[in-house]
């Protein structure tokens, strides 16, 4: 689309509306930015864009007519909202941030979804590429929109963290490899049901062709389903079994395989980020990576020094023999759950923030099994403890909120302990996103 002269309508003005505001301009087309939000509540960031000629309107009023010719949506704001209705019944394109940089990039994508992982798979794929000299531009739901810097990129590769919201809002994105690392009940109040949401992370295959990569998880029973319905060449990971073509891990060792033949093999033991999960999203990040053209010894060799993303399973520190782990970015049960499974210490688990519809049951039931105490905090407390309860578990204690949740915890962990920040809820109950929640937590356990 030619922007010159041309209106636009962007709905959020969060990370990613700012940015999509600044792009548009700089095409020449006039912006509209709209926001739930007052003004003075809004971002410092998007109301210099009112000095830059934006439009502001604010605490979604809108006008009953269309007069812009193209709306751009934040992810985190709902396709059916009336603003996005009222401009497809007017023939308006409703587009995301993603399908705009999409439209601006030159090079091709590496693009990774799934419930969980996506971001320690997300990063690893870049660091592994960047080992071996690759310039990448790495950015999406890891916290950084690629619209505003996409189009002056002439590198190797955009590698991208999608989430099902970006995707949902995708039409000709097309990513030349795409990993789907697995999928589980996440983001049921937005998307209404699991096929919804899964059939929105599904977008990112859907523009493929035979050329490019679709990299899939064998033991994920949804993504077997999947695969004889994608236009790509697949390319498998599993823990559990030998594949064709991709990634497996049997016995302590981790294979890369061509047509049923082992190119190359390694120690699971060297990678440096632990948990069984963290395997599987090796393997994801190690095929993207070789299908980019890295050689599977020098992808090895990055696998033994990344060290990892903030705030998951981020070890803090050890106090009085208690090690202390921010998994803020738990925000779901499966993310927690494989948390729960990562450590073979008594746990202390601190639950709670806002559900985002999903069943915590299966979850208590795990913590049963696997934690010495839970602490329990935020809006979720009266379900946890529902969820606690029907399981039979009842080694827990309800916070007031988050900083006395962090400090019952304190007192109650003794040396052995591992104290675990793993939420299974989003922070938005109580703080704008699960990276302050996470920086408070660090602070708070660090505090004499
Ligand atoms: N807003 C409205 N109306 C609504 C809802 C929101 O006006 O109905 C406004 C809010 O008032 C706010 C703005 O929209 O001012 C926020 O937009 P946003 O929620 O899309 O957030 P951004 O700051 O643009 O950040 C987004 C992603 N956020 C979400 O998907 C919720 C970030 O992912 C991403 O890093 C960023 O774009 C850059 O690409 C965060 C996230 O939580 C990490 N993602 C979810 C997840 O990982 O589970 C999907």
């Amino acid at each position: 689309m030619d922007y010159q002269g041309k209106k636009v309508l962007v709905v959020g003005a969060g990370l990613s509306g700012v940015d999509a505001c600044r792009f548009l301009l700089k095409q020449g087309a006039g912006v509209i930015l709209t926001d739930s939000k007052s003004r003075e509540r809004l971002s410092p960031e998007a109301l210099s864009l009112e000095k830059q000629g934006v439009e502001l309107r604010l605490g979604n009023i809108l006008p009953e007519q269309v007069d812009w010719e193209q709306v751009v949506a934040s992810p985190g704001v709902p396709l059916g909202l009336p603003v996005f209705t009222m401009s497809r019944n007017a023939g308006v394109e409703v587009i995301g941030e993603i399908e705009l940089a999409w439209r601006t990039a030159s090079r091709p994508f590496i693009g990774i979804t799934g419930t969980n992982g996506k971001t320690t798979t997300t990063a690893l794929t870049a660091y592994l590429l960047q080992q071996q000299n690759y310039d990448v531009l790495l950015g999406g739901n890891i916290g950084q929109p690629l619209v505003s810097t996409i189009g002056d990129f002439r590198g190797d590769y955009v590698v991208a963290e999608l989430s099902s919201f970006q995707l949902e809002s995708c039409r000709d994105f097309h990513p030349h490899i795409a990993a789907f690392l697995n999928l589980s009940p996440d983001h049921l109040d937005r998307h209404g049901s699991l096929e919804n949401y899964a059939a929105a992370k599904a977008k990112i295959f859907a523009r493929q062709t035979k050329e490019d990569f679709a990299i899939l998880n064998w033991d994920d029973p949804y993504l077997r389903e999947l695969a004889p319905s994608l236009p790509g060449t697949i390319r498998w990971f599993s823990l559990q079994e030998p594949v064709e073509n991709g990634m497996y891990f049997r016995e302590g060792q981790v294979f890369f395989v061509r047509d049923g033949q082992i190119v190359y093999d390694f120690s699971a033991a060297d990678i440096y980020i632990k948990g069984r999960h963290n395997i599987a999203n090796a393997m994801a990040a190690s095929i993207a990576a070789w299908e980019a053209g890295a050689a599977p010894e020098n992808i090895a060799q990055g696998l033994r020094t990344f060290p990892g993303v903030p705030h998951r399973l981020e070890f803090v520190c050890q106090r009085d023999g208690v090690s202390y782990v921010n998994d803020s970015k738990g925000t779901n049960p499966d993310s927690t759950t494989q948390a729960l499974l990562a450590y073979e210490q008594p746990i202390v688990i601190l639950l709670g923030g806002r559900n985002k519809g999903c069943d915590m049951l299966p979850l208590l039931q795990l913590v049963k099994e696997r934690a010495r105490l839970a602490i329990l905090f935020g809006e979720a407390t009266a379900e946890l403890k529902r969820a606690a309860d029907t399981a039979g578990f009842s080694a827990y204690q309800i916070a007031d909120d988050f900083t006395h949740a962090v400090s019952l915890a304190r007192s109650a962990a003794k040396a052995g302990d591992v104290v675990l920040l793993s939420p299974a809820c989003t922070s938005w109950d109580a703080f704008p996103n699960f990276e302050v929640r996470g920086d408070l937590f660090k602070k708070l356990v660090r505090e004499e």
